[in-house]
């Protein structure tokens, strides 16, 4: 059951899209407090877990931290941070008492998971305008499934989109693409996409393409040929140039974000001097979403939002700011204490909170202060997108993805987890994140394979493409200066070939439970005590996770090793995808065991009952052959595979769900 209050007057963030009557009175759960702002407080028992907040930093249960939802552009992921590049206000008590809340508020809000004091949650921000929702369940996987359906049905991409994808920050001409391709291809390295990074636009402009594109239309027929789609980035901030009709366009029907005095608001970014589409303004977000058009009339598919926290690195203001304390700081004599003064000026001149408070939104006739609603500025710009593609082609899905996100933007795309690095942390950083963004609707979801910061090695990617080949976006990335990281770089090129072969040869099961998940409000990743709630072990574990309803991974993520412990709620059967083809499949029973896993090789575990279908190996989506399927697993097991042409919008669980029986 779902319960909703309302405290004073909310902005309407579109988070939610069921219609639920307010109730008066209390949440049942907690103390609340509305005075000078918002609080939320609830006194945990020992034993409880937290559940939630999507793309967050640390583990799959919260507790013991504070975070804060306040989408910011932090390219250091480290153990410290509290707010990532996501706003997903949604939590689970799981314990003595067991519920849900979700704090539908767009500005910025504390989460502090017995931090301050190790038995007291509290939620708290700054105004008491807000909805909440409150609800019971039997468990939190049930409290999951509750959730998402008042949010609405998750974002579905086509099926291309499941391949394996290829980026890196710096690829430029069509050469550059080229010889990604050929050395993908003439490898038979498997590969779907190559991603386009800032430099294919001229001048950093969205919706331009640099000189060397000068066919485009036909250099994308010439990819799609060989079963590659290019897929572009878009930035939020457009250019100010004179003679550019998109900052023209904007800048005449004033679908800019303004400062108080009617100004368009400049934020530097790539391009240098910006102005923000105004997202947040209906008209704007048609015209904005429109000019995708641009690229999807060339033969384009699928895009990536970047920098929609929106990251700013300075404001005109900021840069004032900032000269004019260089100038007294440089007449002064002598006063050292002036260094620090203007370094902390200059180390926080990037996405400062100052200019947060510079610019609004107009929505109807009132203006609204984007600090106050900062956390749906990405949210916007990728339902900007969307709901254009439902105008170019309301039958074709688009790949889309974003790096801001606000819940109720998994409606419209997915997202991907920013800037990691090449750091081994971040494999399972990445586990963790992924059944806490499912929680929150957000299922097309990935991590820059191999790290995007920082220089990666073989082994570290190796292993971060074996859990890579699980996650629905599967893509390695990484930033401009950094080592080369295309699979193609390393030794015994093999070993890559049969790593994201693996992720091929599962592709029937990995879409049908994807598509299952979305169909149905599911998770596709879950955690193994959404499975096994009565199971104290399971209930703890943070390394090993449920896909679907049938298989269980465990990866490696630590240098060196040569395999790990796993922990097996049942008996299940021991699955190794081998570098020569072949399948080993091994009982092994409920408890606790070692297992021996080489940098060329996938691990998963079939649950105790089930079986999956496997395809044979194929170097691109539109090659998986679905009508030649093994099955591996137990026997007298049946599986239900869903399949559809993974173009149009035709979802129809019955007509597209078969079942398969292991003989
Ligand atoms: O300020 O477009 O997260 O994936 O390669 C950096 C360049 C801007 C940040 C994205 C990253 C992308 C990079 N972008």
């Amino acid at each position: 059951m779902v319960r909703k209050f309302i405290y004073g007057t909310p902005f309407e963030t579109e988070a939610v899209t069921a219609d639920i009557p307010v109730e008066n009175g209390s949440p049942a759960y907690g103390e609340l407090c509305t005075e000078n702002g918002f609080g939320f407080r609830y006194i945990m028992e020992d034993d409880d877990i937290i559940y939630g907040l999507g793309e967050a930093n640390r583990g799959i249960n919260k507790r013991g931290y504070c975070y804060t939802s306040w989408c910011t552009d932090d390219p250091n992921h480290t153990e410290d941070k509290h707010s990532l590049y996501g706003a997903h206000n949604f939590l689970i008590v799981s314990g003595t008492q067991t519920f849900g809340l979700f704090f539908d508020y767009p500005g910025k809000i504390t989460f502090d998971i017995g931090y301050t004091k190790s038995d007291t949650l509290d939620v708290f921000c700054d105004s008491a305008d807000l909805a909440l929702y409150v609800i019971d369940g039997t468990d939190p996987y049930d409290i999951v499934k509750q959730f998402r359906r008042i949010i609405g049905r998750s974002y579905i991409p086509p099926k291309f989109a499941f391949g394996f994808g290829q980026s890196r920050w710096g690829y430029k001409t069509p050469d550059d693409f080229r010889e990604v391709a050929d050395n993908y291809r003439n490898r038979h390295l498997p590969l779907d996409m190559i991603y386009m990074d800032i430099d294919y636009m001229d001048s950093y402009k969205d919706f331009t393409l640099n000189d060397d594109f000068r066919d485009f239309p036909e250099f994308v027929q010439e990819m799609k040929d060989r079963n590659i789609r290019l897929i572009p980035i878009i930035d939020a901030g457009v250019k100010i140039e004179d003679g550019y009709s998109v900052y023209e366009e904007g800048v005449k029907n004033r679908y800019f974000c303004q400062r108080e005095d009617g100004s368009d608001f400049v934020a530097a970014v790539w391009p240098g001097d910006t102005h923000l589409p105004d997202v947040l303004n209906p008209e704007a977000r048609k015209w904005f979403g429109d000019k995708y058009r641009f690229l999807t009339d060339q033969g384009i598919e699928g895009f990536w939002n970047d920098m929609n926290e929106p990251a700013i690195f300075y404001s005109k203001e900021g840069l004032a700011e900032a000269k004019e304390l260089a100038r007294s700081f440089s007449e002064e004599s002598g006063g050292e204490a002036g260094v620090w003064e203007m370094g902390n000026k200059l180390a926080s001149i990037a996405n400062s909170e100052e200019d947060y408070r510079r610019f609004f939104h107009r929505i109807g006739d009132k203006k609204v202060r984007h600090d106050k609603v900062h956390n749906l500025f990405g949210f916007n710009m990728t339902r900007a997108a969307s709901e254009a593609f439902d105008r170019i082609d309301p039958e074709k899905r688009f790949l889309m993805f974003s790096r801001s996100s606000y819940v109720g933007m998994h409606r419209y795309g997915g997202v991907w987890t920013g800037d990691n690095k090449s750091w081994w942390s971040h494999i399972l950083l990445n586990l963790k994140m992924m059944p806490s963004l499912n929680m929150c609707g957000f299922l097309y979801a990935g991590a820059d394979l191999g790290g995007f910061g920082d220089n990666t090695t073989r082994d570290l990617l190796l292993r971060f493409l074996a859990l890579g080949v699980f996650t629905p976006l599967m893509r390695d990335h990484a930033a401009a200066g950094t080592r080369e990281q295309e699979c193609y770089r390393f030794e015994h090129t093999e070993d890559f070939r049969h790593v994201l072969g693996v992720r091929y040869r599962l592709l029937p099961y990995l879409y049908s439970e994807y598509m299952k998940a979305a169909l149905t409000d599911d998770m596709y990743f879950k955690p193994l005590s959404f499975v096994w709630p009565d199971d104290r072990t399971a209930r703890r574990i943070e390394d090993q996770l449920v896909i679907g309803n049938e298989i269980m991974i465990a990866p490696v993520y630590e240098q060196n090793a040569d395999g790990r412990y796993v922990y097996l709620p049942e008996d299940m059967k021991f699955i190794k995808f081998l570098p020569d083809g072949t399948i080993s499949e091994e009982m092994r029973s409920r408890g606790v065991h070692r297992i021996d896993v080489a940098l060329n090789e996938v691990p998963l575990f079939v649950r105790s009952g089930k079986c999956i279908p496997v395809a044979d190996a194929a170097e691109c989506v539109a090659d998986v052959d679905s009508t030649r399927l093994n099955m591996i697993g137990f026997e007298g097991a049946e599986y239900t595979l869903y399949d559809d042409d993974g173009i149009h919008k035709d979802y129809d669980l019955e007509k597209n769900c078969k079942v398969l029986k292991m003989e």
